[in-house]
């Protein structure tokens, strides 16, 4: 069995005389728009995206080349105090791992919340971070322009960024200053990746994260936070489709008809937008098949949280 990777062939960077990379953390409170933000300047579906809090469970690169500059963003776990779940203790924890990660350090900050406890508790912190930090202000499109000036003074006083930017990520306005500020922050040195490489995932492991896209989208109250995607088989067929099967593990046998929904259909609409999702970044027709089982141990499992790439002793 072959399983692809995101990787495509290296391309040489040869020819850029002046080569600079770095690592750059997007952080923030849960829901600021980490993951919208890294999908708007990387320009492709590299990290899943909902109006839930709590998406991202881990961290997740993506990659823009600008100029002479590769910039590798992490996005991160959204950011909150009291993390009670083990799994949300390892969320939190992966976050603050991949700020310590970076050479430099975005905060997302939602400026339609402007007093949202979690982003300002957050700030303090972020302050003693020991490294380069950027403001960006998310969701400006659902703010007065006024107002904005009056936030970005107010957060510039609680830590020193080098500079602040008002953005939104979901039209993409400010998109383009943000992605050639990160590139201008760089350090020389080589690329890490080939030119061409938009992110570092494994291809089972992206498709079984748009699969929980979906979960999170169309599924709501606790559920999504119940449910594990994980991808068991990826096969290529020789007419160069993939058939991809899933388990959808959750936490209780009351879940499991929720997830299929009455006749099946809500199973059958999460698969049929997943893998729509899944084609799109493989480019590739899919096939998809989803299980859905019960597993009232795997929120406390270790080995699963290994496979997640979480710390289970947080
Ligand atoms: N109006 C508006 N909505 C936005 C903007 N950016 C993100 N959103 C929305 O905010 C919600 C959360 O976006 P995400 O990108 O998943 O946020 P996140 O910070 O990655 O969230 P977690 O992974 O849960 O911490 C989604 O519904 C996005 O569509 C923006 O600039 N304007
Ligand atoms: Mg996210």
């Amino acid at each position: 069995m072959t399983t692809p990777s995101a990787t495509t062939a290296p391309a040489t960077t040869a020819e850029i005389t002046d080569p600079r990379c770095g690592f750059v953390a997007l952080i923030g409170a849960p829901n600021a728009g980490k993951s919208t933000l890294m999908n708007a300047l990387v320009g492709s579906h590299v990290s899943i995206v909902s109006p839930k809090v709590q998406t991202t469970r881990n961290r997740v690169l993506g990659i823009v080349v600008e100029g002479s500059a590769q910039v590798v963003l992490i996005d991160t776990p959204g950011i909150f105090q009291s993390p009670k779940r083990r799994l949300e203790r390892a969320m939190v924890q992966a976050a603050w791992t991949g700020a310590g990660d970076a050479d430099a350090v975005a905060l997302l900050f939602d400026a339609s919340r402007p007093n949202d406890a979690e982003a300002r508790a957050l700030l303090d912190r972020v302050a003693g971070l020991e490294r380069p930090k950027l403001l960006v202000l998310n969701k400006v499109d659902l703010v007065k322009r006024e107002t904005l000036l009056g936030l970005a003074a107010s957060l510039n006083e609680a830590a020193r960024f080098e500079r602040t930017f008002m953005v939104s990520a979901l039209t993409g306005s400010g998109v383009d200053d943000v992605r050639r500020a990160l590139a201008s922050h760089v350090a020389p040195g080589p690329w890490h990746y080939p030119e061409d490489q938009l992110a570092d995932m494994p291809m089972r492991l992206l498709a079984a994260e748009l699969t929980r896209e979906q979960i999170f989208l169309q599924l709501h109250d606790e559920l999504p936070y119940s449910a594990i995607v994980e991808t068991d088989r990826w096969e290529e067929r020789p007419d160069g489709s993939a058939r991809i099967d899933q388990t959808i593990t959750v936490l209780r046998d009351s879940q499991k008809p929720i997830v299929i929904g009455a006749g099946g259909r809500r199973i059958k609409a999460i698969s049929q937008a997943a893998r729509a999702a899944i084609a799109e970044q493989t480019g590739r027709e899919v096939h998809l098949f989803l299980h859905v089982i019960v597993r009232d141990d795997w929120i406390e499992d270790r080995v699963r949280f290994r496979d997640l790439g979480l710390d289970y002793d947080v």
